[in-house]
């Protein structure tokens, strides 16, 4: 038996779950703790990773554990290679796979994870009550004084409040853009035949559809229908607790939008050969002590709640 260690709303998380799922193998969920970790700490930490992180998978038959989702995306097909194929075709086929899936992990999902972390502190700050604390907590100020410090811990941990000055949002947009641009007329993100790449598309775009900015905008249309397609036919899940959650928080209250900038930018990460980067900054130094006001207000400069898009505002 395959034990996947999760936090169950993390894309990285669901692209395996989808994975794991497409090849049939016999599977359970463990959800860790978000802060402690403690479920997977017996599982000695894989040399080249700084600290545990989700996804990891503890596979019983034989006994390895394996952390990072493309590096167990690629254990998976090679340790069940009669499972339906991950990763079809020749061998320029499955290394334009790998690549791509490494090229995800980290140019779309690294900014996605950003921009959603925001965009529930924009319109349903206690959301994050749920997600990370493993009780119910009801007590209505309760959840909005934890969920002020959970989005404070994750904006230092993630850096939220520099995508404006940074120009995240268009380098991702322009990102999505060019991918928009690549996958037209094409059935599958790589080759001629559905991948583990497809899977990961689908499930690391999944972020993104509650940020307005990229949601609606309409020459992203065909990457989000993309997403919904292959989510229709290869998944069970349906929505995810934060998608619920703003929806529900769009009924009361407009959505938050962003006034538009013309930039040009680059996403400010490079893709590895062998494994994807990551952008987790220590949380606990002395930058914490500016968090508040960055929080309160640099995180929020240029946004406003429209509840339709503009010419100026999206
Ligand atoms: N490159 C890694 C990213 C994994 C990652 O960052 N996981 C997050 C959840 S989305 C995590 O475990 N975070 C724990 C932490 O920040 O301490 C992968 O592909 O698995």
């Amino acid at each position: 038996m395959i034990t996947l260690y999760e936090l169950r709303w993390s894309h990285y998380c669901e692209k395996i779950r989808l994975a794991l799922n497409y090849m049939q193998l016999p599977w359970q969920a463990v959800g860790i703790h978000p802060f402690s970790k403690k479920e997977m700490r017996m599982h000695a930490l894989p040399a080249h990773l700084p600290n545990y992180t989700v996804p990891a998978v503890w596979d019983d038959a034989k006994s390895r554990f394996v952390m990072d989702s493309t590096p167990i995306l690629r254990y998976l097909a090679q340790s069940y290679p009669d499972a339906p194929q991950l990763f079809p075709g020749d061998a320029d086929n499955r290394a334009a796979i790998d690549a791509q899936l490494l090229e995800f992990d980290t140019m779309l999902s690294l900014p996605a994870r950003r921009f959603g972390y925001s965009q529930l502190i924009f319109e349903s700050p206690s959301t994050l009550v749920d997600l990370f604390m493993n009780k119910p907590w009801n007590a209505p100020v309760l959840r909005h004084v934890v969920g002020f410090v959970l989005g404070m811990v994750l904006c230092k941990r993630f850096d939220f409040h520099r995508a404006e000055g940074i120009g995240l949002y268009e380098a991702l947009e322009a990102y999505l853009l060019q991918l928009t641009a690549r996958l037209q007329g094409r059935a599958y993100v790589v080759g001629d035949a559905f991948s583990v790449a497809d899977l990961a598309l689908a499930a690391q775009l999944r972020p993104l559809t509650i940020v307005p900015f990229f949601a609606d905008n309409p020459q992203l249309a065909p990457l989000f229908a993309r997403h919904r397609q292959v989510l229709a036919q290869r998944s069970t899940e349906g929505d995810s607790a934060y998608q619920a959650a703003i929806a529900k928080a769009r009924l009361r209250k407009a959505p938050v939008r962003r006034i538009l900038h013309q930039r040009l930018v680059a996403l400010p990460f490079s893709v590895g050969h062998a494994f994807a980067a990551n952008d987790q900054i220590n949380v606990w130094d002395k930058g914490m002590w500016a968090m508040p006001y960055h929080y309160l207000v640099t995180l929020r400069r240029g946004k406003l709640r429209l509840r339709h898009a503009s010419a100026t505002v999206r």
